[in-house]
Order: structure tokens, then C-alpha cells, then sequence
């Protein structure tokens, strides 16, 4: 008789602490399975076009959500992940388009006759999206609705203005710019004012700009030390890290993870192949993704939430009856 009350306490515990777990695992943020990229797999080499592709974060699975003789290149997820911004050549010059998540329904959303537009991407809101171009001359960053609609430049400056990222609080959008003579990380309001220079690097290129999920951080790529690596710093641009050391690769382009675990970044290697790697947000546990070769696999966007739209996953299944609004 004496030992049911403690057995009994015990279990009850056991329940409570259970529950506990996961409610706390419920609310950790999780890293999304899916990453797009651009390769030039259907062209062979040298032809410096290129198709946009899916794969899972093992490297796996590999999906082409476009095709035909143009270039696709700089997939930028929708931050619901429902769609994909995505510059092409197909009518010409540069503009940008949206796709579904699958590759269907391309939409142009800018029809600039000068082209030259590049690297969207997209406010946290997913109501706009943010690009550069050098449409009037030099390049700016320009913002618009998703649509294409009200279409503003944000930075005319004469220097060439590139590399926007979005803030996840939606107040500040990431650049870089060489309006001090080399490619320095600035920071601007999301309407263009009070830009700040981030990085204070002469001599070296510092570029790409990329947001950690929770707005803490910024990564981004330099060649500081002779050869193009991955840096994170503070979102103020103070206590740059060093993350990678792969010395006579180019490094390049990164993008967190959904759940700020791990950054996924391009890297070409001595023979000027390019692949997706991904890494841990501190640099450790380097994977070469792609490992192709024969292509050049790069400018990697990681899925940006951990519901993926594909049907193969319940989670998928779960997303697609949300979208079609028959989970309330
Ligand atoms: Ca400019
Ligand atoms: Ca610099
Ligand atoms: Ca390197
Ligand atoms: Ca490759």
C-alpha cells in the first residue's frame, strides 16, 4: 500500500512532463525540408543558362519546376512558401516572374524594356516584393506589390545598389552597395530612408546579405581574408564570425534556414563548378548538397516554413487542405 501513492504521483508526472515536451516541441522553431536552387543541368557546359530546381535538404528528390530554352535563375521563396519569385530571360531581358510552389502558372510581374532586373525578394508579409536593377543606368533597389504594381525606387544613388533582403520585422531591408568604393553590407528603412553602413571592409567585397530568422544576425560573403568565405554578424554589423574556410572556393550566397539552424550558401570550387552546400549556423557540419560535377548549382533558397506543400508529407497534406481553406 505504501508504494501505490508514489506510483500513482509518478505517472501523473510522467503525463504532465510528456504534455510539457510537447507543447515545447510544438513551438521550437523546425527547419524547413525543401530547398530551391538554379542549375544549368539541361544545358551542358558553358552555356550559363539555367533551369530552377527543387530538392530536399538531404540533397534528394530532385524536382524541375521550370523549363524551355531561357534562363531561370535566383528562386526566392513566398514567405507563406505557396510560391517562388524567380528572374528569367524568357521574353528577352531580364525581368522578374512568380511561380507556384510547383512551377506552374508563371506570371511576369516586370516588363521593364531595359531589363536587367535581379535577386528579389520578398517583404515578410508577403504583400511586396524587393529587387535590384539597372533599368535607369546604374543599379537600385527598387520595391513594388507582388503583382508589379507601384513600382519605387529605394536607393538612387549612382553606385550600384544590389543584394536586398527583406528584415523579418518587415522595418529594414539589407544591401550592398560600393558607394565608398568597395562592396560594403548596409541597412535601410523598408521605404528607403537612413541607410548605415554595416561593414567597414577596404579592399574587400562584401556581399549578399541574408536575415536570420529571428532578425538577430545578418550573413552575408567576403573575400577580407583573400578568398570569398561566409561571415555572420550582428544586425548592427558589429562581431563578424567567420564560418567557413574552404580556401580556393568562392562561397557565396547564403540563406538560413527556417528555423535559424543552419545556412545553406553556394560555393565554387578550384575548377569553377558551383554546388549548394548547407552548414550549422556556426559553420560546423559542412554538406556538399548537389555534388554535381557537371552543372553549376547555386543561389540556394531554403523553404521558409516547416509545412511544405508536398503531398508525399502529411504535414504536405495538411498545408494543401489549409491553402484550399478546408482546414479552419
Ligand atoms: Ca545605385
Ligand atoms: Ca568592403
Ligand atoms: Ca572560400
Ligand atoms: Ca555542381
Amino acid at each position: 500500500m505504501k508504494l501505490v501513492l508514489p506510483k500513482r504521483i509518478m505517472r501523473w508526472f510522467l503525463i504532465v512532463l510528456i504534455g510539457f515536451l510537447v507543447i515545447l516541441a510544438s513551438h521550437l522553431p523546425v527547419d524547413a525540408v525543401k530547398i530551391a536552387f538554379q542549375s544549368s543541368r539541361d544545358f551542358g557546359e558553358f552555356a550559363f543558362k539555367y533551369n530552377i530546381y527543387l530538392m530536399d535538404t538531404s540533397g534528394r528528390n530532385l524536382v524541375r519546376l521550370t523549363q524551355g530554352p531561357a534562363s531561370d535563375i535566383n528562386p526566392a521563396w513566398s514567405p507563406d512558401g505557396t510560391q517562388i519569385a524567380f528572374v528569367s530571360s524568357r521574353k528577352g531581358n531580364l525581368g522578374i516572374y512568380v511561380m507556384d510552389a510547383d512551377g506552374g502558372n508563371p506570371i511576369n510581374i516586370t516588363q521593364s524594356p531595359n531589363g536587367g532586373d535581379w535577386s528579389p525578394a520578398w517583404s515578410p508579409d508577403g504583400s511586396r516584393i524587393v529587387f535590384n536593377s539597372k533599368r535607369d543606368g546604374n543599379e537600385e533597389i527598387y520595391v513594388m506589390n507582388a503583382n508589379g504594381a507601384n513600382l519605387i525606387n529605394l536607393t538612387q544613388h549612382l553606385k550600384s545598389d544590389r543584394s536586398p533582403d527583406w528584415s523579418p520585422n518587415g522595418s529594414q531591408i539589407a544591401f550592398h552597395s560600393d558607394r565608398d568604393g568597395d562592396y560594403e553590407i548596409y541597412v535601410m528603412n523598408a521605404d528607403g530612408t537612413n541607410p548605415t553602413q554595416l561593414t567597414q571592409d577596404p579592399w574587400a567585397s562584401d556581399e549578399g546579405p541574408s536575415w536570420s530568422p529571428d532578425g538577430t544576425k545578418i550573413a552575408f560573403s567576403s573575400d577580407r581574408d583573400g578568398d570569398n568565405e561566409i561571415y555572420v554578424m550582428n544586425a548592427d554589423g558589429t562581431n563578424p564570425i567567420q564560418l567557413t574556410h574552404n580556401l580556393w572556393e568562392i562561397d557565396f550566397a547564403p540563406d538560413w534556414s527556417s528555423g535559424g539552424r543552419k545556412i545553406a550558401f553556394s560555393s565554387f570550387n578550384h575548377v569553377l563548378r558551383a554546388d549548394v552546400y548547407v552548414m550549422n549556423a556556426d559553420g560546423s557540419n559542412l554538406v556538399n548538397l548537389t555534388q554535381n560535377q557537371n552543372a553549376d548549382d547555386f543561389i540556394a533558397s531554403w523553404h521558409p516554413t516547416p509545412l511544405a506543400v508536398f503531398p508525399e508529407e502529411k504535414l504536405g497534406t495538411l498545408w494543401g487542405r489549409i491553402k484550399q481553406n478546408k482546414v479552419k
